[in-house]
């Protein structure tokens, strides 16, 4: 028999294995997830509204928005369907400045998309720098397939919940299940808990 040497060429893994949530793998490319076609949403016409169960309403243009303090940031996302990207780097706003002066009456929050899309969250999650509205991906544009001009990013928690051309959030009286939320996912989406459907 040959014994078996572990050569130089033996493979080794490329990235921190503590760094991919259990069942997920590490993934270099960048995939498209899209239920339906993808809007054509013009920053020209673009406009993000805050309403429901506040104080007071908020509509930002894409104008307002480039006005708020503009954050960059690199972090992992973590789809459903189980890949893993490590490493993405983004900017935009987070959702504490776009919050800024409204007082909401409710924890439940709606976020809405151009082209029907909802999800839904507590509104702890969406708070303290867990979440923001991101233009730029690595330095760039975020292309229209991946959501530009701006999508939603919560990147502590599966990717279904970065709603993708986000147009607004709406305070809900009571938990109102999203899109994927009502088509069998977890409710809230810990990768870490390996939160996916219903069941688990
Ligand atoms: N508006 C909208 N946002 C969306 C989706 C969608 O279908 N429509 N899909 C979600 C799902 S399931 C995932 S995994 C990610 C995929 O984002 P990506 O296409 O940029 O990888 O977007 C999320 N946001
Ligand atoms: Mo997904």
């Amino acid at each position: 028999m040959t014994p078996i040497t572990r050569g130089f060429r033996g493979r080794r893994p490329d990235v921190d294995p503590s760094r991919i949530p259990p069942g997920q793998h590490h993934e270099r490319g960048f995939p498209v997830l899209t239920a339906g076609p993808t809007p054509k949403v013009d920053t020209a016409t673009w406009t993000f509204e805050i309403g429901g169960r506040t104080d007071r309403d908020a509509i930002f243009t894409w104008q307002d928005l480039m006005a708020l303090p503009q954050e960059t940031f690199t972090v992992d996302i973590h789809c459903v369907t189980t890949w893993t990207k490590l490493d993405t780097g983004w900017t935009g706003v987070s959702v504490d400045a776009l919050l800024d002066g409204i007082s909401p009456r409710s924890e439940w929050v709606t976020i809405r998309s151009y082209g029907g899309y909802t999800t839904n969250l507590p509104l702890a999650d969406l708070t303290d720098g867990k979440a923001w509205v991101v233009h730029t991906f690595d330095g760039e544009p975020l292309e229209p397939a991946h959501g530009g001009p701006a999508r939603l990013l919560v990147p502590h928690l599966y990717f279904w919940k970065s709603a993708k051309w986000v147009r607004g959030l709406t305070f809900t009286p009571s938990e109102e299940p999203g899109f994927w939320e009502e088509n069998g996912y977890h409710r809230r989406g810990d990768p870490w808990r390996e939160q996916r459907y219903w069941s688990d």
